[in-house]
């Protein structure tokens, strides 16, 4: 039966307006539109399709992700909304983080030994932060293609390594990678992690509707590994088992989990880590931005100091140089080019098994003018 537009809206408890937004943001059209008159209309089947709308609205899920949930099977669907929770959980825990540090900081604000404090991020607030960088990706010794793609700029820096065969096409990491590009242009005005996390779910379905384009790319897919600066904070979002590094005050810490089923074993205590770097199966992918099911992507914020040093790779690296190879070249090695050439030369010299991906990006501290 064909509902107007007030008395489906009265039927799903939503206002005309929110049904009209809606149709201009490409989640719910109505089933029919009158050429005459513009009134739109709605069928009783759409009922369902538009409460998980609301419904997911009143969650704050980005509108790229309704997209994709509505999209999907049923089951599908679920685990997007658990994941989608999972991250806001994580972020949540992140902001309850800083409210606490803000809070400190702006209470010792009044204290006259306040330039003792210095020493905190807040401290440095007359500087601006800005990255130095360099990026390499080479072909390692022994594959054909290069199917490892890389960006750095001002504000963001991405990995991505490609799987799957894509003809003459550019590698799927590609695709993915230049989703995010124009965050480096400018980042639009919101919240930082949403921002990035909103495009890496454009990079998602560029990537699946490669997929799905021709029967001969299935099974493409690609990891993706991405830092977006603004401020003194960085987002970071990941999926697969490309890593990303921070070093800091000499000590390198990994600030990704791999998304391998050789990691979930080591996570549940099946092997040693130790075992993992050398399991056969280690590439073995558990999450990845592909033609199939919506990817878990992790996602994070961190404040950056001045003095930090990211890296981004690949496993071509990650899997031949061990972290305190890792380490020594980026505390030894100064400027960032000299630095990712360095760590490429060292994979390939342990036989180069892969394609190798590698980004630096140094936080710099500059004075405000
Ligand atoms: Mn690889």
């Amino acid at each position: 039966m064909e509902l107007t537009i007030g008395a489906f809206a009265r039927a799903v408890r939503l206002s005309p307006k929110a049904l009209r937004l809606y149709d201009e943001l490409g989640l719910l059209h109505p089933a029919r539109v009158d050429p005459h008159s513009g009134y739109r209309y709605y069928t009783e089947n759409q009922l369902e399709h538009a409460r998980l709308v609301s419904w997911l609205r009143r969650l704050g899920m980005p509108l790229t992700r309704i997209r994709t949930v509505c999209a999907s099977q049923a089951s599908d669907a679920a685990a997007e909304v658990a994941s989608y929770w999972a991250e806001v959980e994580r972020l949540t825990d992140e902001q309850r983080r800083l409210a606490t540090f803000l809070v400190e900081h702006l209470s010792g604000k009044d204290c006259p030994d306040r330039d003792e404090r210095k020493g905190t991020e807040m401290a440095d607030g007359p500087n601006t932060i800005t990255l130095r960088y360099a990026v390499q990706s080479d072909h390692g010794r022994t594959r054909e293609y290069n199917q490892d793609w890389a960006y750095a700029g001002d504000r963001l820096f991405a990995v991505a390594d490609g799987f799957g065969d894509h003809g003459d096409a550019d590698p799927v990491s590609a695709l993915a990678v230049e989703a995010l590009k124009p965050l480096d242009d400018a980042i639009p005005a919101g919240d930082l992690l949403n921002t990035l996390q909103n495009a890496v779910g454009d990079a998602e379905i560029a990537v699946r509707d490669f997929a799905r384009s021709d029967p001969a790319y299935e099974g493409v897919g690609t990891t993706l590994t991405a830092m977006l600066l603004s401020g003194s904070q960085l987002a970071l979002v990941h999926v697969g088992d490309s890593r990303a590094y921070l070093l800091r005050d000499g000590s390198l810490t990994r600030i990704t989990h791999d998304h391998t089923v050789v990691q979930r074993m080591v996570d549940s205590g099946q092997i040693t880590a130790d075992e993992a770097a050398s399991h056969p199966q280690r590439s073995i992918l558990s999450q990845a931005l592909h033609g199939g099911e919506i990817a878990a992507v992790d996602s994070g914020l961190h404040e950056v100091r001045a003095g930090d040093r990211y890296m981004l790779c690949s496993d071509g690296l990650s899997g031949v140089v061990e972290p305190e190879g890792m380490r020594s070249v980026l505390k030894s090695v100064d400027v960032p080019e000299k630095a990712v050439r360095r760590l490429v030369q060292l994979a390939n010299e342990r036989g180069g098994p892969d394609n190798i991906t590698c980004v630096v990006a140094d936080v710099v501290a500059k004075p405000v003018e």
